[in-house]
């Protein structure tokens, strides 16, 4: 958590309660045409393939697998919706980078996953998910740069904190919010987070419940 992820205690609450009530699997889309209808208020995850996105949703809405975790990086190809009591809907984007995916799998997820991000009305955050123990790499960076051209609004989190050790953390959580600090669409605080020992997912919720 930095300064600016520090939240109100009573938006930590609602936050808490809010994902206390059902979350469930909407629709996965592979084309535009498969999106569902864009009427409530959306928050996506994006991130590199492994970085942990599916888990810090599971995490979020205090579910097992709801996003389908996996040890095999670059499965998910599409984007998956979860509705949260009517109330929020946070969107599991395709993952990126993933070395052994063919050429072409960048070109599709520029084409779907942009498309989605620049025409949905309704998207009022991207999460964009980083790993603690990698920091920022040039894919993210690329990420960033589409991001702030498709004046998109994102946050960054830094994922599997629980891997490094105190003075590691607080290197990696200095030098990801500086990079971010210059990118203009980008939320000025850095989430820290740890699906695995439940760490800082109030701070996520009630910044949810802020764009709610
Ligand atoms: N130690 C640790 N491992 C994690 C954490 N979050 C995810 N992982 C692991 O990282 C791998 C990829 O996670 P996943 O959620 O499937 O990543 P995704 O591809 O971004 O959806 C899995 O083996 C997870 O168990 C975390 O907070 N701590
Ligand atoms: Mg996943």
């Amino acid at each position: 958590m930095t300064d600016e992820t520090e939240a109100d205690p009573e938006l930590m609450e609602q936050g808490r309660k809010l994902f206390l009530r059902p979350c469930v699997f909407v629709a996965g889309a592979m084309t535009a045409s498969q999106l569902p209808g864009a009427t409530l208020p959306e928050i996506a995850f994006a991130g590199r393939s492994n970085v942990g996105k599916s888990s810090l949703i599971n995490a979020l809405t205090n579910q097992k697998a709801l996003a389908k975790t996996s040890q095999t990086p670059g499965r998910t190809r599409q984007l998956n919706f979860f509705d949260c009591d009517g109330v929020v809907q946070l969107v599991d984007l395709p993952g990126y980078g993933y070395a052994k995916a063919p050429k072409s799998d960048v070109k599709a997820w520029t084409k779907l996953t942009l498309g989605f991000l620049k025409g949905r009305k309704t998207l009022k955050r991207v999460m964009l998910l980083i790993d603690s123990r990698r920091g920022i790499g040039d894919k993210d960076r690329e990420i960033m740069t589409l991001f702030d051209q498709s004046a998109v609004a994102w946050a960054v989190v830094l994922t599997k904190i629980d891997k490094l050790s105190q003075a590691e953390q607080q290197k990696v959580i200095t030098n990801v919010q500086a990079e971010a600090a210059r990118h203009v669409a980008a939320w000025p605080g850095v989430f820290v987070t740890s699906a695995e020992k439940r760490i800082g997912l109030d701070e996520i919720r009630a910044h949810i419940i802020t764009l709610t």
